[in-house]
């Protein structure tokens, strides 16, 4: 006789059962999926196209650590597939036979992982010290001063000030200097080197040493407040002599206004609330807790990284920043139109 269930009872492998580890499944999945997007890396930002022997090393170790943990995971599965197989067939588990009983644990919870870590452990000691060079002859130091939220770079051997883009030569070794105005950040460009926290009281050092030209994206990454996410900078590799001329001009102090409106912008910009942060070397040298601004027509975006340096943004910007980068520490301003016109007119000259 088969045995009849009450309408809308559940059997022993119950349709409750099935639709659990069905929604488990289907979550685990998605998230394999998504996990790329969630950690925000464009291809822009990824330390797996390397251009550098340092970032090379750093991409060794992350390749190193990947196939250790895909043979593991392959390794673990297998056992529990296997001990699920087992059991189902209604065999006694291996795993629990008295003969057996410590060698996993021994084997797989001592050794092995006593194996791997001090593996891996030696590989990136030995990485690190490769990595952390001597300042020789052609060595070119550029200091950074990271601020909440974005960064100050400074050319110590000439008096050149700039902020968000680092501009290095080429071929030669550079070492980066970093420190902190206020909390910790972290200066991280993956295609050239590692990543080394700026922290307030200490000067940390990073090189990056180079010879492909281009544009390299860099990110703060350790999280400094609110607008931690849109502190980014870039690295800018130029040949010997594109960077020479860029350094000259750099040094340079502001171009003179060469029209009248610009005249007008620029004594728009000393009498408004701008001078108490920002400096324009040549012009007003007192303002230093925002970027200087003396070349800022040279750089290639605004504030931190997270928009193109254009007349619209620029003009968008100054009206209201907390619009564009919300808690960013400069107070949007209330100037007519004519004198917005005449201070977009004078700072787009400063080249
Ligand atoms: C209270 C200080 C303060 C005042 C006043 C101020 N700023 Fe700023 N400014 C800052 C700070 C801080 C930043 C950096 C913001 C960021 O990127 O998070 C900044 C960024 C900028 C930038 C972008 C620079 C770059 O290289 O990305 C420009 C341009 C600028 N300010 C222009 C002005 C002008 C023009 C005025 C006057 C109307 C002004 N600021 C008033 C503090 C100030
Ligand atoms: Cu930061």
């Amino acid at each position: 006789m088969t045995e009849r269930l009450p309408p809308g009872a559940r059997g022993p492998t119950g349709a409750g059962g099935t639709t659990r580890s069905g929604r488990a499944f289907g979550l685990g999945a998605l998230l394999v999926v998504a996990a790329p997007a969630l950690t925000g890396c464009g291809p822009e930002r990824t330390m797996l196209s390397p251009v550098s022997t340092d970032a090379g090393r750093a991409a060794d170790l992350w390749w190193l650590m990947f196939w250790i943990g895909a043979v593991i995971w392959t390794l673990v599965t297998a056992a529990t597939l296997y001990a699920l197989y087992r059991r189902g067939r209604g065999q006694q588990d291996p795993l629990a036979r008295r003969r057996w009983e410590n060698t996993p644990l021994i084997w797989g919870g001592i050794v092995l992982p006593s194996i791997v870590l001090v593996l891996v452990t030696g590989v990136t000691v030995d990485a690190m010290r490769r990595t952390d060079h001597r300042a020789g002859p052609g060595t070119m130091v550029v200091q950074v001063i990271g601020h909440q939220w974005w960064w100050e770079v400074r050319y110590p051997e000439r008096d050149v000030v700039t902020a968000n883009e680092v501009r290095v030569p080429a071929g030669r070794p550079v070492r980066i200097e970093l420190t902190t105005a206020d909390v910790i950040h972290s200066f991280w460009v993956p295609a050239l080197a590692g990543k080394v926290d700026l922290i307030p009281g200490r000067t940390n050092t990073l090189w990056i040493n180079t010879d492909r030209p281009g544009v390299y994206e860099g990110q703060c990454a350790e999280f400094c407040g609110l607008q931690h996410a849109r502190m980014r900078f870039r690295v800018v590799v130029a040949p010997e002599p594109t960077f020479r001329q860029w350094l000259a001009g750099q040094e340079q102090p502001a171009t003179e206004p060469a029209d009248e409106l610009a005249v007008r912008g620029r004594e728009v910009f000393l009498s408004a609330s701008c001078v108490h942060c920002h400096s324009i070397r040549g012009t007003a040298e007192v303002g230093a807790s925002g970027p200087d601004l003396t070349h800022l027509a040279s750089r290639d975006t605004l504030a931190a990284g997270i928009m193109p340096n254009t007349k619209g943004h620029l003009g968008g910007w100054i009206v209201d920043p907390q619009q564009v980068k919300p808690g960013a520490r400069m107070p949007g301003s209330d100037l007519s139109p004519d004198d917005l016109q005449a201070l977009l007119a004078y700072l787009g000259s400063l080249e």
